[in-house]
């Protein structure tokens, strides 16, 4: 796809909050701090787009973003962050849970891992989740730009391996562009 508009749309703080208009939705998930909001900033080239942070946590909402007026893209908080209070993390938890799993409107979900780390045990249970939601799924491999080379083919390998029902994986950059064109050919095949 070319995304020739992106505009942000709506956050939401419950399920109630969400758009009703019935628009496909593509979703970004993965743990605080993997790349969720800067992936998205990449794709539709407009820097403040989501708002980034070096900081674990910035995202706290759902938030929509209309993209060429004719799908969301969906941003969403990250999880495993420890240095909120534990009411709060449950409480995410359960809005995520909830959201993945009953949310109808889902087309695909992209699941953002790091490079760095491939292979984790919350990311795991996190493919699992997805698995069992039923929904498509694709991982991207967030951060690439900072590994090796001897260390990409090593992480790309293992992630094959960890994420072997995954529709695709993909090596992204959200610094050089590296993977765009890749990822939203990937997205065609989950739109209307
Ligand atoms: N080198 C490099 N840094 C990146 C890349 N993607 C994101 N970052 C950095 O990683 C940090 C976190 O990025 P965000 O996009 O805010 O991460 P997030 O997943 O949205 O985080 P939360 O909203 O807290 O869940 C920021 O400092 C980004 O600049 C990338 O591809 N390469
Ligand atoms: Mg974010």
């Amino acid at each position: 796809m070319n995304i020739s508009s992106a505009d942000f749309f709506i956050s939401a703080s419950a399920l109630s909050g969400l758009p009703k208009d019935g628009r496909p939705e593509i979703v970004f998930v993965g743990r605080s701090n993997v790349g969720k909001s800067s992936l998205l900033n990449s794709l539709c080239r407009k820097k403040g787009l989501a708002k980034t942070s070096s900081t674990p946590g910035k995202t706290r909402l759902i938030n929509y973003f209309l993209i060429n007026g004719e799908l969301f893209f969906v941003d969403l908080p990250g999880y495993g962050y420890a240095a909120v209070g534990k009411g709060e993390r449950e409480g995410w938890g359960r809005l995520l849970s909830q959201y993945i799993e009953e949310r109808r409107e889902i087309s695909l979900v992209v699941a953002l891992v790091d490079s760095r780390h491939p292979g984790m045990a919350i990311d795991l249970e996190m493919l699992e989740f997805l698995e069992y939601c039923g929904h498509p799924y694709g991982i991207v491999m967030t951060k690439f730009d900072k590994l090796k080379q001897s260390e990409a083919s090593k992480a790309r390998r293992t992630m094959e391996r960890c994420g072997a029902k995954a529709k695709f994986i993909v090596n992204y950059s959200s610094l050089s562009g590296k993977g765009k064109s890749e990822l939203l050919a990937h997205f065609d095949h989950y739109l209307p």
